[in-house]
């Protein structure tokens, strides 16, 4: 017998070889229908592990967080028994739970194709109609090695395991994968599941290396839930920038331009347009002065900043001519540190800060990629700012504060603010403890100075200096950065940059690098999905269209009032096209077109208009005066 001590204090003895199901079914059989796993002296035992000495156990049910967990691991082993009853020689790679679901990285020996996924399901949902036990087994190295010989992926895994350590493997069935655990007992307990899509991934994430098809799904406990999430999925779907930048015309993207490449369409230029001037004035009245310099420099200023040594793999290959080597520039950095050396500077001077909207170009994976996102051409609204190190707190949140004044203006919504500090054991970051420690200090105190919340991320820095990052929610459930104030002491050495202080002595200013709202890329990537495609009026690439009722006797007065608007700098247009009227205004609504005026016997010599407002049915008459003063001041106020 063995003495299990429950949660509430209470002990109850059970038979050696006793099980987390087992005992739950002890209390009741309600309880034992709701379990999924347990925590035995706090390590996660699968629903039908043995229980072989005394133990401390806690039952984990379906309403429990890690509940969600175990029963998507097991739907990833689910997923990988099916696709080696279907591709005989498949191999595969890993297969965790994710926030929302599942996946399993699979090497099948020929291609799944998005159709193969239906045959998929139904293989998963008669392997779990066979009620097959999934049980642990515990291996030593050497022989899981053995075992897995013929899988070279998962061969790879084990050998990076330390030695002597004990290797599980969970069956099913003739399928056998090497996992951790835990497991919620027999398939039969897996029922409510989707497959959802296909993707790439490359082998370890590194994209030098095998690339694997990515296969996602999600897994619930029951069918409304499982319904539920796949109506939330379809939404996301409708918000998804990709779709809404093709049928609102914003961007595009083509294999002979190049992956990653985006190009910008008449609607999408429109808006960028519109932000680009919003960003100066903004940046004008924060005291930022505006530069332009070259996408081209030589890989020499990318050896003195250090670009070369620690962010070479995230640019493209170097360019030869006339004996000198040249890089597309994938920050601007070094050129802003070169504006800055070419006059003499006082500490009257600082602070400096200089802005520009900067076209830069990274190598990013390929299978990062992501339409508009993460793109490898990208235009950013940056700047570097040169202060004194008495006015490093103040500029720091000045320029924070003047992100969140952008963001509000964009009526963006941020997920959360991270803190990305360096991880000490990756070479990816400059090596010298003292600059780090004194610029994570800094912006650490200033965040809890400011009461900002925050959440730490270790190793996500720039190479250079630490970041506080503003992160956004995309429709498809990842977080990105968007905007970015990052403090750098490392490229005024680099580059030696002096100030003459007060003293008459030469001092080194500090930089800090800031991305206002991200690329023009990324942003319309979120501006897209958070409005659901409907911009604000200030933002749309069209405000005003204009749809005579009939041809031959309304084109006129269109055209007049057409022209009125013009004048007023409104973005109106004529929609002229041979079709009919009812077609004309649902084209302008699925356009999301913010005014709708269609012009008929009752506006033609009256000096009024008659307006449908986006997202409204009702339609309003109001004087042509009225009209232009209403969608003006709506605009000023950035209002929709
Ligand atoms: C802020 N040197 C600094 C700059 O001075 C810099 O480049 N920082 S960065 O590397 O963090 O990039 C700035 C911003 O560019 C990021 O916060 C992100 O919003 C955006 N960005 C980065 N990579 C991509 C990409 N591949 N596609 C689209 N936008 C990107
Ligand atoms: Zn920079």
């Amino acid at each position: 017998m063995i003495k299990i001590k429950f949660p509430d204090g209470n002990f109850k003895e059970f038979s050696q070889g006793t099980t987390i199901e087992q005992i739950a079914g002890s209390i009741s059989s309600g309880l034992r229908k709701q379990s999924v796993a347990g925590y035995v002296n706090g390590e996660l035992f699968d629903l039908n592990r043995p229980i072989l000495e005394d133990a401390e156990i806690k039952i984990i049910t379906k309403k429990d967080q890690e509940a969600f967990e175990v029963l998507n691991h097991s739907a990833a082993h689910l997923l990988a028994q099916a696709v080696k009853r279907i591709y005989p020689n498949a191999k595969f790679g890993v297969g965790p739970a994710i926030r929302e679901g599942f996946y399993y990285d699979i090497d099948a020996g020929e291609i799944i194709k998005e159709e193969d996924l239906i045959k998929i399901e139904k293989m998963m949902k008669r392997i779990s109609q066979e009620q097959t036990p999934i049980t642990r087994r515990e291996l030593p190295k050497d022989e899981a090695l053995a075992f897995f010989k013929d899988d070279k992926y998962k061969v790879e895994l084990i050998s990076d395991l330390p030695e002597g350590e004990i290797i599980s493997l969970y069956t099913q069935g003739e399928f056998t994968d090497l996992c951790r655990g835990g497991h919620i007992g027999s398939t039969k307990n897996i029922r409510f599941f989707k497959l959802l899509s296909l993707a790439g991934a490359y082998w370890r994430g590194d994209s030098n290396r095998e690339q694997l098809q990515r296969i996602y799904g999600t897994a619930w406990f029951n069918e409304d839930d499982l319904k539920r999430h796949i109506k939330v999925l379809a939404e996301r779907k409708e918000r998804d920038h990709r779709k809404l930048g093709k049928e609102l015309k914003i961007f595009e993207l083509s294999y002979d331009a190049g992956q990653g490449l985006a190009l910008w369409l008449p609607n999408g230029y429109t808006v960028r347009k519109v932000l680009e001037d919003y960003v100066y004035k903004l940046e004008r009245k924060a005291g930022y002065q505006h530069i332009s310099t070259p996408a081209l420099g030589t890989k020499r200023l990318y050896e003195i900043s250090g670009h070369w040594s620690h962010y070479r793999d995230n640019m493209f290959p170097v360019m030869e001519r006339d004996g000198e080597t040249f890089v597309l520039r994938p920050m601007s950095c070094p050129h802003h540190m070169i504006v800055y050396k070419s006059d003499l500077r006082s500490y009257r001077d600082l602070p400096i800060r200089y802005a520009e909207i900067v076209t830069q170009h990274r190598y990013e994976a390929s299978g990062s990629l992501s339409g508009l996102e993460r793109v490898r051409a990208m235009t950013l609204t940056d700047a570097h700012l040169f202060v004194r190190e008495d006015q490093i707190k103040k500029e720091v949140l000045d320029a924070y504060n003047l992100i969140l004044k952008a963001i509000k203006d964009l009526e963006l919504e941020i997920e959360y603010v991270e803190l990305a500090l360096r991880d000490k054991s990756k070479d990816k970051f400059h090596d010298d403890d003292k600059l780090w420690d004194t610029a994570e200090k800094l912006l650490k105190e200033l965040l809890a100075e400011e009461n900002i919340e925050y959440t730490e991320m270790k190793g996500e820095a720039a190479f250079y200096g630490p970041k506080i990052d503003i992160q956004v929610r995309t429709a498809m459930g990842h977080v990105i950065t968007m905007s970015t104030v990052q403090l750098d002491f490392l490229l005024p050495e680099r580059f030696d940059l002096t100030y003459i202080g007060s003293d008459g002595e030469k001092h080194r200013p500090v930089v800090i690098h800031r991305g206002l709202i991200s690329t023009w890329e990324r942003l319309m990537s979120i501006l897209l999905e958070q409005y659901k495609g409907a911009f604000p009026t200030w933002l749309a690439p069209i405000q005003i269209k204009l749809i005579p009722v009939s041809l031959d006797a309304h084109t006129s007065y269109a055209k007049n009032l057409n022209d009125l608007f013009i004048d007023y700098d409104l973005r109106s247009e004529l929609d002229l096209r041979e079709e009919k009227l009812g077609y004309k205004i649902r084209d302008a609504q699925t356009n999301k077109i913010p005014y709708q005026l269609v012009v008929g016997d009752n506006e033609v010599g009256s000096n009024l208009v008659t307006y449908r407002k986006f997202g409204k049915k009702e339609q309003t008459t109001v004087t042509v005066d009225e009209f232009i003063n209403m969608v003006q001041k709506e605009i000023i106020s950035k209002g929709h």
